[in-house]
This record gives C-alpha cells, structure tokens and sequence, in this order.
C-alpha cells in the first residue's frame, strides 16, 4: 500500500472514533465535538488534494523523462519551455543566490525554492496555449525572470533523465557575443558629483530627493529602481573636514525612509536610523540632517530603514570628507611608490547584488558598466563600496593593487592584492598602477556574479591600457 493511503486511513479512523464518541454526552460537548468534526473534516480534505496532486505528479514523472527541468537565477529562466497539454510536472532547481519561484501566468504558481534547492512540482490540467512564466518573488520578473511556456500536443518530450542536452556551441557564441558588446550604451548614469548651496554661514547645503525611477541597468532591461535625484547610485557628495554640512531629503517614495552616512562621525541624532534617532520620514515629507564634518571619511549614504529591500534596489550613493592621505614615496614590499605621483583618476564603484538592479558596479551591469581608459605608467585610485548583500572577491587583471585604505582609514602598512574581499558595509581604497598596454578585465571573482549560460553580465568592466 502506498504511504499516502496510510496517511487516508489514519485520518478516516480519526474521524470514524470522533464519530461513536458523540452518543450520550451534554449537547454543549456535542457542539464542541462537532467543530473538532469539521476541522478534522477539512483538515481530510486538504490531505486528498495534496494526495491528488502527488499522485498525479507520480503519474506524470513516473518516466522521469516526463519532468520538465527549469533553472531559476538571477536573473533568468532557462529549461525545457515546451510540454504537451494536461498536467506538467516540473523538475524546478534554484541556481541563484536568493529564493525564487516558478509561475505560470494565471494558473498556477511553485512553492519558493531555496538557492541551490530543487522541487517537483506539478501544474494540473495546462490546455493548449502559450504562457508566460515569470518569479513572482517582487521585482524578479522584471529583472528579467520572465520566459515562454509553450503547451501543444506537437510538444517534444523532455530528453532523458529530465536534463537538457547542454548546446556548448550556443552557450560559447553566446559568451562572445556579450563580450563584444562591450561597453554598450545605457541611459543614465550615477555618482554624479552634487555641487553644494552655500548658505550664507558657509554651510554646504545638499538636496536630496527619493523616488522611484526607471533605470536602465542593462541595454534594454528596465527596472523600478529606488534612487536618489535620479540616479543610481545616487549623486556624489563632496565636503572638506571642518565643513558644516546640511542634507535634506524629501521622501517621493511609497513608503517611508531615512538616510544614515556609514562611516561619518555624527551626533546621535543624525544617525539616520528611525524610530531610534529620528521620526521616519514619511511620503510626502522632508527631514534635514545637518553636522560637521569632523574627519576624513570614504563614506556612503543609505536608508536604512527596511534596508534590506531600499538598498539593493537603488538608495545609496558615495559620500567623502576630505583627501585620502596616500603612501607617496614609500616601498612596499620591494615596489616603490613614486613621491611625485599624481593620480589619473579616481573611482568610486559601488557594489550591487540584489534588489530590482542585481549584480551591478555603479548601478550598471555588463556590458552597461564603464570602461577606464588610462595610459601606461599611469596611477588611478579606486574606492570600493559594498552596498550589497554578499562579499565580492574583485580582481583586477595584471596590475597589482596597493590596498591603501580600509572603511577610509589610511593602513599604517599598506599591501599589494590581485584580488581583494569586500564584505557588505566594507569600504577599500586601492591604487593601481598601470603597467602594460592592453584591455584588461576588472571583476568579481564569484564566477556566477559575472557570467551566465547566456554570457557575461554582472560585475564586470574593463581598463583599457594605452601606450603612453
Ligand atoms: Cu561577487
């Protein structure tokens, strides 16, 4: 006998002694016993669907060749999308880095499956016609988590074992393909430098606004992002140590919000945090935060209120205090560092995982992300920020990394790198030097934060090396 039918009989005598127990007893106990009655009867019910649904999913993968296998990641849909009509069983595995799930339009919709989990499930009854399957976890289908179920009877199977024969010519054209569309024009841009009001004491007076935008995170994938004034990051800001600085943010958003400046020193009730420090700031509203800059920070400004969800869909930007002092004229470990050095640029890139923008630097994913053009024998500083939910290994082909800075702290003993850890929250500064000519790549070295069946994508870019 199978298990469920165990399971039937097991509530059938429940029932059955529920039942003889009734006779001979006061009415208000009869009562009582008639509820417990119709929990148990409802709770018979739910477990004839579920025996329903398992045996039809039995029936249906009873091959396994008849299941279906999707594969669910940030942000795609690949798998078998094609399936005769009646009920499909699904093979469903969650390559991602976050839950995900598997919904056919108006008929039905998987449980939440757990990054490197995997479910059988089954859609009963699928006419003729052709869905759109998506994730309805929020923001997913829109990152791009949407595909085309085609259900007709000239449907091919499913290949043995349930597993799609891997197309490893299609998959390297299509690795080229992404590659080459470096760096690809997208609209929009962050971290554009904020100039500052200057109020008639000298303070520097920022606005800043919240709302929600459309952002193009890569060429053509459009998203709902959460950003300030626009962008994404949101603007830069610039002040000197000694500065009195004045922020006001006015909340455009559909709920409420706060701003807290990670890594300035500030009093208690700047710090940004509601209902703690400050009442929330709630649509419609505006709230200042004034303080004085009092040392030299490699800072970033974020909400934090329902940071979880604020954050990696947009709100956040860079914030800096001052000049970062750099080990000029120093030798580290054999390499010197030259007195005279002037740096050719300076960048900060922002690290971005989850939320509607996903792997991203600077609110941008491959090929969107920009390239840094420099000439040999040139020095460029870079700051990263990691405003996202994981740690991000990034690593610079060829040029070594003097890591200079930690959370905006110059390092009394600076080192060299390839490849660098940023945690969430973390803050690295890194000078680099640039010694031969070339397209080098720059990216994290979480191999599925930067490429996909589809190509490459995520947090990835480029510094293109010219002779000098
Ligand atoms: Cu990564």
């Amino acid at each position: 006998m199978r298990r469920g039918s165990w399971i039937l009989l097991a509530v059938m005598s429940v029932v059955t002694a529920a039942c003889y127990s009734v006779a001979g007893v006061p009415e208000e106990d009869v009562t009582a016993l008639e509820r417990d009655l119709e929990e148990v009867r409802d709770e018979l019910a739910v477990v004839r669907t579920d025996l329903r649904a398992a045996e039809a999913l039995l029936e249906q993968s009873g091959g396994a060749s008849e299941l279906h296998s999707i594969t669910l990641a940030e942000f795609s849909i690949e798998g078998h999308l094609e399936a005769q009509p009646g009920t499909i069983a699904f093979e469903i595995s969650n390559r991602g880095a976050t839950v995900h799930n598997f919904s056919i339009e108006g008929l039905a919709q998987s449980p939440d499956v757990d990054p490197n989990e995997a479910v059988l499930w089954s859609a009963p009854d699928v006419a003729a016609g052709t869905y759109t399957v998506f994730c309805a976890i929020p923001g997913h289908r829109e990152a791009g988590m949407t595909a085309t179920l085609v259900v007709s009877a000239d449907a091919a199977p499913p290949t043995t074992g349930g597993h799609e024969e891997a197309d490893y010519q299609a998959m390297s054209d299509a690795m080229t393909a992404s590659i080459l569309a470096f760096p690809a024009a997208t609209e929009g841009r962050g971290n554009q430098l904020l100039e500052p009001r200057i109020a008639a004491d000298g303070t520097k007076e920022f606005d800043l606004t919240a709302s929600i935008i459309d952002w193009e995170v890569a060429p053509g994938r459009i998203v709902q992002a959460w950003a300030y004034n626009g962008q994404v990051p949101g603007p830069m800001i610039r002040v000197e140590v000694g500065d009195r600085v004045r922020v006001t943010v006015t909340n455009e958003l559909p709920m409420g919000t706060d701003v807290h400046f990670h890594g300035v020193g500030l009093p208690n009730n700047m710090d940004g945090v509601a209902p703690l420090t400050q009442p929330l700031i709630e649509p419609g509203e505006t709230f200042t935060y004034e303080f004085v800059a009092e040392r030299t920070a490699v800072a970033m400004y974020h909400a934090h209120h329902h940071a979880q969800m604020q954050v990696p869909n947009g709100l956040f930007g860079t914030f800096f205090i001052g000049d970062l002092g750099l080990p000029l004229g120093d030798t580290v470990s054999g390499m010197n560092i030259p007195a005279d050095l002037e740096l050719a640029g300076e960048i900060p890139m922002v690290l971005n995982d989850a939320g509607v923008i996903g792997y991203s630097l600077n609110g941008k994913s491959f090929p969107a992300t920009d390239p840094y053009v420099f000439d040999v024998g040139d020095w460029y500083l870079v700051h990263y920020f990691n405003e996202g939910l994981q740690i991000h290994p990034m690593h610079q082909h060829q040029f070594f990394g003097l890591v200079v800075a930690k959370d905006g702290v110059p390092l009394e003993s600076p080192y060299w790198t390839d490849t660098l850890n940023i945690a969430p929250g973390e803050r690295y500064s890194v000078l680099f030097h640039v010694t031969d000519p070339g397209a080098w790549v720059w990216h994290c070295h979480i191999l599925t934060h930067v490429e996909s069946e589809q190509g490459m994508f995520g947090m990835v870019t480029a510094v293109i090396a010219q002779e000098g």
